[in-house]
């Protein structure tokens, strides 16, 4: 039988890597584009050149969302079954800092991909999915989110994740073409980028444990978070382009935690003892068996606008998708524990 071939945007990315895995595990031929940096970008991917059965299957392209000949050319090039849409900006603090540019690569790079399927109308249609966002609930009051909940983003990034959603919607309707989004809650992993803020804390208290880092600094500590593993999220991308019709699907734990939660957990894990004392930006954890402070607050952490609050509810692709996740909040953090230790070592 012939292979599928599947072409994801964002291939060097946290979720590129464990999509790439996990499409060359069910014997796809996996084409990536990555863009163009002064130091190597591939670290995350590396070790699928070193798997000798992976390695043919598997072929990285340069390219750019901000380019449109790039994206026309590579999916006239790859003529792919399954586009993957995971590139982007994203970082929700730095859009803030650089706001036309995270809409330049996240909302018109959507668009991009979406108009070089929509012209290049091959025989067998190309099945597309948008990484989307549950940045796009932002300040809503929703107990629980789902796909009915009303957007109301509350940054540049979470703005330019709600262009792509609805030109996504857009091209599925004017164009009859195969188009899903996956409205992705919070998921991490040992590969996280290592400013977000649970790959920080871990990152930041092991140096600390091992005395090679003095303090680690935070911002908001009680904004909630409905935190994932990204090995279970990239499974519902797949399972969104094999159903009959194509659809938006919320991918979500239903459960939520404060960064305080997690640092306490991870604290615990790495066997930290410690005490929180004052209030607001005077916060601090203190190591109880040294009386150092551990933890501090700085302005520069903190968001123009927070969102406070995200707590999904993934029932329909629990139906539809037949999806839910496996792994635990507990499990992820010791994984991610265990990954930095061995990288130190
Ligand atoms: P990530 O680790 O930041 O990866 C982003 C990828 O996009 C990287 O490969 C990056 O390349 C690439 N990229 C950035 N700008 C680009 C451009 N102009 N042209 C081409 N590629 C570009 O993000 P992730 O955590 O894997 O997330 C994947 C997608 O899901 C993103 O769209 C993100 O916004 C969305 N999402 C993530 C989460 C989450 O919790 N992880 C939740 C919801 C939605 P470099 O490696 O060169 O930087
Ligand atoms: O880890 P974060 O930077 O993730 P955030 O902003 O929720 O965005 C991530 O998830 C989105 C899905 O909802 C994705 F679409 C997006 O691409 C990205 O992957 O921050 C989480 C929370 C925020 O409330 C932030 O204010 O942690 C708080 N926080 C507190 N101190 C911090 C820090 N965040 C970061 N990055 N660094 C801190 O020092």
């Amino acid at each position: 039988m012939k292979k599928k071939v599947a072409l994801i945007f964002g291939i060097t990315g946290q979720d590129g890597a464990y999509l790439s895995k996990f499409l060359l595990k069910k014997n796809y031929i996996v084409y990536g584009v990555k863009r163009r940096s002064s130091i190597i970008n591939t670290h995350r991917i590396d070790d699928i050149y070193k798997d000798i059965n992976s390695k043919s299957n598997f072929i990285l392209f340069y390219g750019d969302l901000t380019d449109t000949s790039s994206i026309y050319n590579l999916i006239k090039k790859t003529r792919p079954n399954e586009v993957y849409n995971l590139a982007a900006q994203s970082h929700v603090q730095v859009s803030f800092e650089v706001p036309e540019y995270s809409a330049e690569v996240n909302s018109l790079g959507a668009l991009r991909i979406l108009e070089a399927i929509k012209n290049l109308n091959f025989e067998t249609k190309v099945k597309f999915y948008q990484a989307g966002s549950s940045e796009m609930f932002g300040r809503t009051k929703d107990k629980f989110q789902n796909e009915k909940t009303s957007f109301y983003p509350a940054s540049p990034y979470g703005v330019s994740k709600c262009f792509a959603h609805w030109i996504t919607i857009n091209y599925r309707e004017a164009y009859n073409i195969f188009a899903c989004n996956g409205i992705l809650f919070n998921h991490e992993s040992p590969i996280r980028g290592e400013t977000f803020v649970t790959r920080k804390i871990i990152q930041g208290l092991i140096r600390i444990k091992n005395g090679n880092q003095k303090k680690l600094f935070l911002g908001n500590l009680y904004s909630k978070r409905d935190w994932g593993h990204a090995k279970d999220y990239v499974e519902a991308m797949w399972k969104m382009l094999q159903q009959k019709k194509p659809g938006d699907y919320v991918i979500a734990t239903g459960k939520t935690f404060t960064i305080k939660d997690f640092v306490n957990r991870a604290a615990k894990k790495i066997g930290f003892k410690i005490k929180w004392v004052g209030k607001g930006i005077n916060e601090k954890a203190i190591n109880i068996e040294n009386s150092k402070i551990l933890i501090e607050c700085k302005k520069r952490y903190f968001r123009p606008v927070e969102v406070e609050f995200l707590k999904g509810n993934a029932q329909k692709a629990k139906k539809l998708l037949k999806w839910s996740p496996k792994i635990t909040l507990d499990n992820l953090i010791d994984e991610m524990i265990d990954h930095e230790l061995e990288n130190l070592s």
